[in-house]
């Protein structure tokens, strides 16, 4: 005879849950007959990163950016995932999948939401890289946290072309760029005929990719440091096919990157939700197994990116006074003798559109020609005649020096320079090294006597 007992449901839960760990517990005690058994086997470990990247390029005429200016450009993200084990058992089905309560038309990459990325499995070490957006239309403002540069010298390459060394320094100050995490990536575009790495020390490395001599270099230096000064140097080949000289500016783009670890470690599960305030959405990372244990890492990417500028400079305007002192300027040329034209000094306050700054005594006389102002032809260097003296004096009692050129009035005529016909004469030229303006011109009228 059978007595029927009857339990309460939480007892009858109970038991049942004890037969069930006992169940698992006999499973998990049957030697492992060549296979891996769940308890010999360690937790997956998968890294789930949510690179963020701000973009802003530089105003245009910029060549440096401190560490707390306020930048305005493009905001983007990236989402990877990463089987960070290091045994030979792939995750399977790994996903990412990005919510958002955006419209998906800013971002240019998407198609709509939720945005899914999804592999059927991921081999140890391997990365699934999941929606992308960078480039998202976006905006969104940042200090960059460090203090970037270029200089290019020299800036102004001459008709022809030549070659010009281009300078970045990085100098990381804010804190989330902790060494050893903060990375550096500098690129230079242009023709690059050779480089020169930053000095490195301890705990610092650096890959250049790819190596020069190419169309631009890339500088990847791992392991930053907060207040050190990295110095990059490429020397490109400018061509310049204009008859000026070109202001040349190379465009150059500086990362600093922070790759941080969040607490969420050791979270065991499927996946793991991660919510984005700007993104108004979420993502969530998933894979099949119930084994792995998670880290999420965010990777901080703020980038600057200086405009290229590749300029033809035209000559400048400067007053020219033929004969100081006389009106008309005649000029005999049955005479020998010289021929005094000054170059003015034009201050600030004296400036016009027509007439800007200059200071003529920073001209180099030897560089200067004169010649009949109907025979010159812009863009062309022709063959004037040179001074043959030159003295700095004010001659426009303004109280600033001006340049005074002395030019032979027989080499005028020797060299067919002036004649009868000539009414007005122009003086040009480049201004020296190093000094911008680098051409000059200005005329002035002449009245020809003889001949
Ligand atoms: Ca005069
Ligand atoms: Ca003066």
């Amino acid at each position: 005879m059978v007595r029927q007992v009857t339990l309460p449901s939480s007892l009858k839960s109970l038991v049942k849950l004890v037969v069930v760990s006992l169940f698992v517990l006999s499973i998990l005690a049957i030697p492992p007959n060549g296979t891996v058994t769940a308890q010999q086997q360690q937790p997956l470990t998968l890294q789930a990163f949510s690179f963020r990247i701000v973009k802003a390029p530089v105003p245009v005429n910029s060549d440096a950016v401190g560490p707390s200016d306020v930048l305005s450009g493009k905001r983007g993200w990236r989402f990877d995932l990463q089987n960070t084990d290091g045994s030979p058992v792939p995750v399977t089905n790994a996903t990412i999948r990005v919510e958002s309560s955006l419209n998906p038309t800013l971002f240019p990459d998407i198609v709509s939401f939720p945005a899914i990325e999804s592999t059927a499995s991921l081999a140890p070490g391997q990365t699934l890289a999941g929606p992308r957006m960078e480039n998202s239309n976006l905006p969104a403002s940042f200090t960059p946290g460090y203090a970037a540069s270029r200089a290019m010298n020299p800036m102004l390459v001459p008709p022809g072309g030549g070659s010009q060394t281009v300078t970045v320094r990085v100098r990381p100050v804010y804190p989330r760029y902790d060494y050893p995490r903060a990375h550096i990536v500098v690129g230079i575009a242009g023709d690059v005929t050779s480089t020169s790495n930053p000095d490195l020390s301890a705990g610092e490395t650096l890959d250049m990719s790819p190596t020069p001599p190419s169309n631009g270099a890339v500088w990847m230096l791992h392991g930053a440091k907060i207040g050190k000064d990295y110095v990059f140097t490429a020397v490109l080949q400018v061509n310049n096919g204009s008859v000026n000289p070109l202001l040349h500016k190379p465009i150059v783009t500086v990362e600093m990157t922070s790759h941080r670890g969040v607490p969420l470690d050791n979270i065991p599960g499927r996946s793991i939700i991660t919510n984005d305030a700007d993104l108004q959405g979420r993502i969530i990372y998933s894979v099949n197994e119930e084994s792995g244990v998670w880290h999420r890492i965010v990777d901080d990417y703020f980038v600057v990116e200086f405009a290229q500028i590749a300029r033809e400079m035209p000559p400048v305007n400067v007053r020219v006074d033929i004969k100081p002192g006389s009106d008309p300027n005649s000029i005999n040329l049955n005479q020998k003798g010289l021929v005094a034209v000054a170059i003015l000094t034009v201050s600030p306050g004296q400036a016009t559109p027509q007439f800007p700054v200059i200071d003529a005594t920073s001209l180099n006389p030897q560089n200067i020609r004169i010649m009949d102002a109907a025979d010159h032809r812009p863009g062309i260097f022709p063959n004037g005649a040179a001074p043959v003296r030159s003295a700095t004096e004010d001659v426009d009692g303004d109280g600033d020096l001006d340049l005074v050129l002395h030019f032979e009035t027989q080499d005028l005529v020797d060299k067919g320079l002036f004649d009868k016909d000539t009414t007005r004469a122009r003086v040009y030229g480049p201004a020296g090294p190093g000094v911008p303006p680098t051409r000059v011109t200005g005329t002035d009228s002449v009245n020809i006597v003889g001949r």
